[in-house]
């Protein structure tokens, strides 16, 4: 189809040719730039002022390759185009605007064209650092499918099941992984006794028959000689039941291997005890650090997952009739100037579980220890060493390797890849968001973005990370491959360039098995229906009565809301561009209907500028007021600080949904965004922005709404078309109310989350021993990489940052 598409673009310029040359000449009169899909239209339009006509050329193959253009790169004479025809399939054509002549390029001519604009000298330079990961896939099955993109696990086990199906022989690599299964030098599953597949297959017949025979509740201490003199370890099951289950589903893959089978039976393996989870920037703590700069839901989601995989690990390693303890450890940095948070402490157990708990490494350079928070945007020069401290602080603690590791965010990952490459762990990365796709051209003007975001250290760093990655697991679709549209996150690294620096042909191919999507949940003790009145916290009434409803405009709230039997529209979020809180703000002072029938609530960041330390935050509490000011909007806006308790936090949302509101989610992009699963767990009416996660978390007009947060009209008016829908029909705002709940509990709990982790860390860590070759070889490239690239930009860093505090050390 792509190829189709391209070979057709001759024959249609020809047919348009007239109109064809006014484009063109339009798209170079401007001389060498970039142009995306909207402005490209635009010129178009004044290309071809007849309507008609322009329907007609837009009608064509023409049009289909320019509705799939992302951009196009003008260096004239030339107009080259980068087509992306499906999600994750980019073909790159090349026009001559003069004679119209058409040329299908390669990503590096792409590129390199595209260099032209920025950096001409370095694009012409024939031997410009050029990075291609993808010429290690030679031998790694990929999807063909834009629909399997993120079912990587499915994927994995049909190829395994096909890889390790025919004669004995080829089952050898599962018998060999099995052998190797142990806890602190324990054999688990099977030992030496059967060291062949064919002994394994007639063992496992006799030992089943054996256990099945046994009664239901039959301890397995009962059977457990019997079944070692056989060859089996304990970790089959803790009933007869179980074992004879888990046997079976061994003999039948050893037998003719199937990929339901395959998953089930690695879902069983006891593989995952101890579990290392990085999640480096701060703040991150358990209490009072919400809202802080750079401390959002990532700490959410990081605390709520532990508990959700403690749970189901101690219920696997139940069921596998083992009694191992096991232990989760989330690695930070320790920061001692913590601000009235508990940042300084260097072990914190996590509530609500047994096992598991916050490990505070601080960030150490030569002159002594960091001081200070800093922004996750400076901390690059620090986390090499951070690694090496934090894995030994981890064998420390844990007495021993752990069975996966996490990253989280690029600097959380960088980490995990370089402890899990130490210890040769199998590695799981997660991006919340990575900040590529947050800003129009990072990559391409790098350059200016470099003083403030050091995008270099940070694009270098996701590369690396995501491809020393055995897995990836993101909360959506979208993240991997976005939507008709838009490029997804890890898409946008499939091909791409930072002039002076390197161009990258291939970064991460999304069609790569690697990905699996598991969405997170909301923790359902705090977020729970609005209805559920029994267990509602209303000892927090009057607290909450008081920051909505006081006059008072002190620290903690400005505004006020003098008719309060309008229902509310709520947002709560970091105060950051992104989130465009602002944006909200003036959606609703402009729509005068909107204001009529609907107050404002906003929950976020400090009201004063000069208390933030976060530049990109003190200009939007500075435009906060200007717009309060500018629509005069007290008396109908409360704008509350940043609210760290999330007991009440829960509450509020349900106080919220008391007035028959809504929750409006109004962010410029969204990776996946824990307030609107929060909201929509509390049964709240969630309006949410179509450019990120919500788009697939909300199905549009019945679990809640989509918004464009660039179009601030028609979305303010959907909102109000929506309250006004609910006076008219006094059922309306219940029906969507009930649909968010149903929503949330068929695809976004904890739980779910938990089981697929569990299931995917342990399909991979076989799948890693079955690939080792391609792996060890891909590692070398990025060992390579690593050394070359991203030490020598952190440390260019470091030098420029030298004047941050730090404490000598005393050892
Ligand atoms: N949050 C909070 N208080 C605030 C602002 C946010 O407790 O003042 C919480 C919010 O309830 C959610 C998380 O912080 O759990 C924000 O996560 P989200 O995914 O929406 O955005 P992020 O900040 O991670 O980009
Ligand atoms: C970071 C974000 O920006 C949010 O979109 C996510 O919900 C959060 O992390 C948790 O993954």
């Amino acid at each position: 189809m792509a190829s189709a598409l391209v070979e057709s673009m001759p024959d249609a310029l020809r047919q348009s040719r007239y109109h064809m040359k006014r484009c063109f000449s339009r798209f170079t009169g401007m001389g060498a730039r970039l142009m995306k899909h909207q402005h490209l239209m635009e010129e178009i339009e004044k290309a071809i002022e007849d309507k008609l006509e322009r329907v007609k050329v837009l009608e064509g193959s023409l049009g289909q390759i320019l509705s799939s253009t992302q951009e196009a790169t003008v260096v004239p004479p030339y107009v080259a185009f980068s087509v992306r025809h499906n999600p994750g399939c980019f073909v790159y054509v090349k026009v001559n605007a003069e004679d119209l002549s058409v040329n299908s390029i390669t990503a590096t001519e792409y590129l390199r064209l595209k260099e032209m604009i920025f950096d001409e000298n370095w694009s012409k330079d024939e031997n410009a650092l050029e990075v291609d990961f993808g010429a290690f896939d030679f031998g790694t099955p990929q999807l063909a499918l834009s629909s399997s993109i993120g079912k990587g696990v499915s994927f994995i086990s049909k190829f395994m099941a096909s890889k390790l199906s025919g004669d004995p022989e080829s089952a050898k690599p599962l018998l060999e992984y099995l052998l190797t299964l142990n806890h602190q030098g324990e054999n688990l599953m099977i030992n030496e006794t059967l060291n062949t597949v064919t002994k394994l297959q007639t063992a496992l017949i006799v030992a089943e028959v054996f256990v099945s025979a046994m009664l239901k509740d039959t301890p397995y201490q009962i059977f457990e000689n019997k079944l070692k003199e056989w060859g089996f370890e304990k970790g089959w099951g803790d009933t007869p039941e179980k074992v004879s289950e888990t046997m079976r589903m061994l003999s039948e893959t050893l037998q003719a291997p199937d990929p339901v089978n395959m998953e089930a039976f690695f879902s069983r393996l006891p593989v995952i005890f101890n579990v290392v989870i990085f999640s480096v920037h701060g703040y991150f703590g358990q209490s009072d650090v919400l809202g802080l700069p750079d401390t959002g839901g990532q700490v959410v989601y990081i605390l709520d997952q532990v508990k959700a995989l403690e749970e189901e690990l101690l219920l696997r390693i139940k069921q596998q009739g083992l009694n191992v303890k096991p232990q989760i450890l989330v690695v930070t940095r320790l920061i001692p100037d913590a601000q009235g948070t508990k940042c300084n402490q260097e072990i914190e157990p996590i509530i609500n579980t047994s096992h598991s708990h916050i490990v505070r490494v601080p960030f150490r350079t030569e002159k002594g220890v960091l001081s200070q928070w800093i922004s996750r945007f400076d901390i690059y020069p620090y986390l090499e060493r951070f690694a090496q401290d934090a894995t030994a602080k981890v064998l420390e603690l844990m007495k021993d390797k752990p069975d996966l590791i996490l990253g989280n965010y690029t600097d959380g990952n960088l980490v995990a890849s370089l402890t899990a490459r130490k210890l040769g762990v199998t590695l799981g990365t997660i991006a919340h968001a990575l900040e590529k796709t947050k800003y129009e051209d990072s990559d391409v003007k790098w350059k200016e973005f470099e003083q403030k975001h050091h995008f270099s250290c940070q694009f270098t760093a996701d590369i690396i990370a995501m491809n020393a990655a055995d897995f990836v697991v993101t909360s959506t679709f979208q993240e991997i491959a976005g939507s008709e549209t838009r490029p997804g996150q890890y898409e946008s690294h499939m091909a791409f360039t930072m002039p002076g620096l390197y161009r990258v042909v291939s970064g991460i191919n999304v069609f790569d098995p690697k990905f699996n999507i598991a969405a997170p949940g909301a923790d359902q003790s705090v977020y729970f229906p609005f209805t559920d009145k029994n267990k509602r916290f209303t000892s927090f009434r009057p607290a909450i009565e008081e920051l909505l409803y006081s006059k008072a405009n002190n620290d903690e709230h400005i505004g006020f809301l003098a008719d309060r039997k309008k229902p509310i529209i709520f947002s709560m979020s970091r105060i950051d561009v992104v989130k465009n809180i602002t944006g909200l703000t003036e959606w609703y002072g402009k729509n005068k209907r909107l204001r009529d029938l609907v107050n404002l609530v906003i929950v976020g960041g400090c009201l004063d500028p000069s208390k933030s330390k976060d530049r990109e935050e003190m200009d939007e509490i500075k435009k906060m007021h200007v717009l309060i000011e500018k629509y005069q909007l007290k008396g109908q806006i409360r704008w509350i600080a940043a609210q760290t308790d999330r007991n009440r936090n829960g509450e509020l949302y349900r106080c919220i949904a008391d007035t028959k509101g809504a929750f409006v989610q109004p962010a410029l992009y969204e990776a996946f965004g824990l307030t609107v699963i929060e909201a929509m767990n509390c049964g709240l009416p969630t309006f949410a922005t179509i450019q990120g996660g919500p788009a697939e978390i909300i199905v549009h007009g019945i679990s809640g709404f989509h918004i464009d947060p660039y179009n601030g009209d028609e979305t303010g008016n959907k909102i109000a078309d929506f309250f006004e829908k609910c006076k008219r029909y006094s059922g309306y705002w219940n029906r969507i109310s009930e649909a968010s709940l149903r929503r949330i509990y068929e695809c976004y709990t904890w739980n779910i989350f938990a089981k697929r982790m569990l299931n995917i860390g342990s399909t991979y860590g076989f799948w890693r021993q079955l690939n080792k070759e391609q792996k060890n070889a891909k590692q070398r490239y990025i060992d390579l990489f690593y050394n070359q690239q991203f030490r020598q930009i952190a440390q260019d860093m470091a030098i420029k940052s030298e004047e941050i505090e730090q404490i000598p050390t005393t050892e």
